[in-house]
Order: C-alpha cells, then sequence, then structure tokens
C-alpha cells in the first residue's frame, strides 16, 4: 500500500529533479537567514549559485550538533519566531540541549512522512494505534501521533510508563498497533508473563520500534513475545523525529523520505562521500523544512544505503539498520565495541535475558569492561557452579564476537533496571577518574 505512491515509486531521474529544485531553494533560504551557513559558505568561497543540483550537495560544509548548540535555543531558526509554531529538544544527555523548531508546514510534512511510513505496512483506519513513545520534548509520541491521525487510525495518546495499565488498554481497546522504544516493547513483555498473561491475550498485529540501536535478532524476540510484526522506525529530532525512514513488510532495509531528506554515507574521520553499500556516517540535508533546513547535517549515525528497487515496489533508497553511532562506539583496549554486538550474543543464549549493562573502568591504565547480564527466570540459579558455567562460556562468546574479553557476571532477573524510554546500556567511569 501507498501513501504518495507517485514520490515512494519515482524514477532515480524524477527523484533527483525534485531534490535538486529544492535543495537549490533550501541554499538560498538558508544564506540568507541564518548567519553560522552564511559564515561557512563564505569560509569556503561558495556562494548559493554555485549549488545547482544535488551533484553540488559535496560541496557544501557539513552541519554539527554543536552548531546547534552555539545558536541554542532559537539562533539556528531560517524564519522569525512569530512563523515557527513548535520547538523539541533531542534527547542528549550531555552538553546544551539542542532545541528544534517546527513551522505548521514542517509539522504537516512530518505527519505526511509518519503516515507515508504506517500506510507502507498496510495500517489504515481500522487500526488502534496505541503511542507509548514520550510525549513532551522528545520528537517520539507527537511525531508517531500526527502520523496515526493523519491516517485517522483510532490514536491512543498513552505516552510511556504506567505498563499495566498500558496492558489493560491493549486488551480493552484491542490495540492492533504498539509505538515504542524496542527496550520498552521487551519490559512491555515481562509484565505480561507477570501479570499471567500471554500474547494470545493481546490483539497485536504491528511494532513500531525505534529511537535506539537494536538487532535483528532483538526483533524475533519480541515478535514471539508478543504476537507482532515489529518494524524498525528511524529519525532524529534535528531532522524531524521519527519517520524520516522506516522498514516496509520486506524488512530489507528502512525506506528514507529522500524527498524531503537526502542522504549521503560518509567516512567520519575524512568527510569523503562513501560508495553505495558501504558503511559510514549518516549525512542528511532537509530541502523542505521551513523553520530548521540544516544541510548536510552529521547524525553520527553508522549505517550503509542502497538505491535498489525494493521488492515492495519503492525506488526509495533505503538505509541498513543503524549499528551503533560513531560517538557511542566505546574504545576497550583499543577495540571498537558496540553494546549491539553484546546484545546480539545474548539473544542467542535461552538461558540470559536481552537485559544487561556494560560497566567500563581504567584500573593500572587497563580498560576493564564488566557486563552484567540478567539470567532467565526458567535458569536454575541456585547452584554456583553452573552460574560460574554460565559465565564462561559468555565470557568466550562475547570475547569472539568483540575481539576483547569483558567480564561477565550474572545477576538475578529483573535486577537490571527497566526503561520506558531509550535503555541506556553503558556507564563508561573512566572519565571520571
Ligand atoms: O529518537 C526520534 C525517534 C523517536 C525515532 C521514536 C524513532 C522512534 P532523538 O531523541 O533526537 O530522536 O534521537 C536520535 O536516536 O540519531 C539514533 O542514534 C537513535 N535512533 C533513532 N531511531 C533509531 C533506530 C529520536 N530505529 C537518535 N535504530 C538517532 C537505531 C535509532 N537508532
Amino acid at each position: 500500500m501507498f501513501y504518495d505512491e507517485k514520490i515512494e515509486t519515482a524514477s532515480p531521474e524524477e527523484l533527483k529533479k525534485i531534490q535538486s529544485e529544492r535543495l537549490v531553494d533550501a541554499v538560498k533560504r538558508v544564506y540568507e537567514n541564518v548567519s553560522y551557513y552564511r559564515e561557512k559558505m563564505d569560509a569556503v568561497g561558495l556562494k548559493p549559485e554555485d549549488i545547482k543540483s544535488v551533484d553540488d550537495l559535496h560541496k557544501l560544509p557539513f552541519t554539527y550538533k554543536q552548531d546547534l548548540r552555539n545558536a541554542y535555543p532559537f539562533g539556528a531558526f531560517a524564519l522569525p519566531k512569530s512563523q515557527v509554531a513548535r520547538i523539541h529538544a533531542s534527547s542528549g544527555t550531555t552538553g546544551k540541549q539542542t532545541v528544534v523548531g517546527l513551522t505548521n508546514q514542517d509539522i504537516d510534512m512530518w505527519a505526511n512522512c509518519v503516515a507515508r511510513c504506517l500506510t507502507s505496512i498496510g495500517v489504515t483506519n481500522d487500526d488502534i494505534i496505541q503511542v507509548a513513545y514520550g510525549y513532551g520534548l522528545f520528537t517520539g509520541g507527537l511525531g508517531l501521533h500526527y502520523g496515526s491521525e493523519k491516517i485517522c487510525a483510532l490514536t491512543v495518546p498513552v505516552s510511556g510508563g504506567n505498563t499495566r495499565r498500558q496492558i489493560q488498554f491493549m486488551q480493552d481497546f484491542k490495540t492492533t498497533v504498539l509505538c515504542c522504544t524496542p527496550s520498552y516493547a521487551l519490559f512491555i513483555a515481562d509484565e505480561l508473563k507477570k501479570m499471567g498473561l500471554t500474547k494470545d491475550d493481546l490483539y497485536l498485529k504491528h511494532g513500531i520500534f525505534g529511537a535506539e540501536p537494536w538487532t535483528e535478532a532483538m526483533r524475533k524476540d519480541i515478535e514471539e513475545k508478543l504476537g507482532l510484526e515489529a518494524h524498525d522506525i528511524y529519525g532524529l529530532s534535528e531532522i524531524i523525529g521519527p519517520g524520516v525512514s522506516m522498514s516496509c513488510l520486506e524488512h530489507d532495509g528502512m525506506h528514507i523520505n529522500a524527498d524531503h531528506f537526502i542522504p549521503e554515507i560518509i567516512d567520519p574521520e575524512t568527510g569523503e562521500v562513501l560508495p553505495e553499500g558501504e558503511k559510514g556516517e549518516l549525512v542528511f540535508t532537509c530541502v523542505t523544512k521551513e523553520a530548521l533546513p540544516l544541510i548536510r547535517y552529521r547524525t553520527r549515525d553508522l549505517t550503509s544505503l542502497t538505491f535498489q528497487k525494493c521488492a515492495c515496489g519503492r525506488t526509495t533508497p533505503r538505509m541498513a539498520k543503524v549499528m551503533g553511532r560513531s560517538d557511542d562506539m566505546l574504545i576497550i583496549r583499543g577495540v571498537n565495541v558496540f553494546p549491539s554486538q553484546i546484545e546480539s550474543v545474548l539473544l542467542e543464549c535461552p538461558e540470559v535475558e536481552p537485559h544487561y549493562m556494560i560497566y567500563v573502568d581504567r584500573v593500572n591504565n587497563l580498560d576493564i569492561m564488566t557486563i552484567e547480564i540478567e539470567m532467565s527466570d526458567h535458569f536454575h540459579y541456585d547452584s554456583i557452579k553452573e552460574i560460574e558455567k554460565l559465565e564462561k562460556k559468555l565470557n568466550s562468546e562475547i570475547a569472539s564476537a568483540l575481539g576483547v574479553s569483558g567480564n561477565v557476571k550474572l545477576v538475578e532477573p529483573g535486577r537490571i533496571p527497566r526503561s520506558e524510554g531509550k535503555a541506556k546500556r553503558v556507564i563508561d567511569r573512566r572519565e571520571l577518574k
């Protein structure tokens, strides 16, 4: 099913034409209205007239999160505040928040992008969508909400938290679509079990999960526990929020709404644009946004792109699952480690749950990584010997997956704090010393 078939199935030439026209206009707007873009472009001797099509995109300077922080709160807006209808803030935990602005037209464009995503998996106005992403400055709740209303699905704006009530609503309203972070979906599954219920007591058909990295194995786990088809939705507040891209029923990458957000993959070290299929940092240029039209924004998310037509019929570029962030990546004794690699090992091991916490310390100049992992409640953990055996097995599997060894500590079920939003899985204590 298509929401906007002409765009979703446009030929590469047609898409390029739309992107180019919009890019020329966006560059002109930012040069005229946003001082840091004018300064950056002047510094490299670039005038708006030099940008004639997407082929010239690579000439433009990058925009970084720091640029938005420097412009805090409203200095990056390309329009006077009187035309900006709403703000959101990114969920960053370090430094100043980044404030993003949306005009009424931006909000409508965003709702249309989310509506496209929902329609691509067959969600219609017959569905009941429970939005369990947080509402507020975080874009998850309101982003899914407006998209859901756009297609006139029955929208339940429950927000995150109060898990038993979530389950009660799912039963009473016969919710068919659940939207939340993948870690919260697992938490809901735990609670369901504690309540003595199973997936058969629910009516879920689809889950729309995102806002944090998750693996293919975790997708299968959630699908099994909640009895639904799980889809990956991606986005970031600086661009719009959820709905920059989403996986279709083929589960073969996330379709990017590329008539609004032009993607590139670059080498995060050199800034050089990488060819199709190569893994690197995702960069977006927002060509239709009015309040905050970002040019070559460095997302820090690591993925790859494909421009091949999808079996679903869409021709829009697709991004692979985000495998981590270039800045969230841990470097343990010189080795790059992503929490998702540890998660994949845990999901292969039936004796443990995919709930874990990584602590990194530096002892005598040596990085020590301790991984607390929750045992599954059907594993008999009263025998110390068995626990040690399992710890040993996990230690060796993690070491071979990561290329660096850690220190696995098994903990009893329910010990690792659960999250109703994005899960915090890493505590790096090295900087504190
Ligand atoms: O997390 C927007 C969102 C809300 C997306 C709900 C999907 C669902 P921020 O708080 O600005 O916005 O965080 C953006 O989260 O740069 C990625 O690192 C990460 N992220 C978002 N979606 C995914 C995903 C929202 N599907 C940052 N897979 C991004 C992996 C994701 N990481």
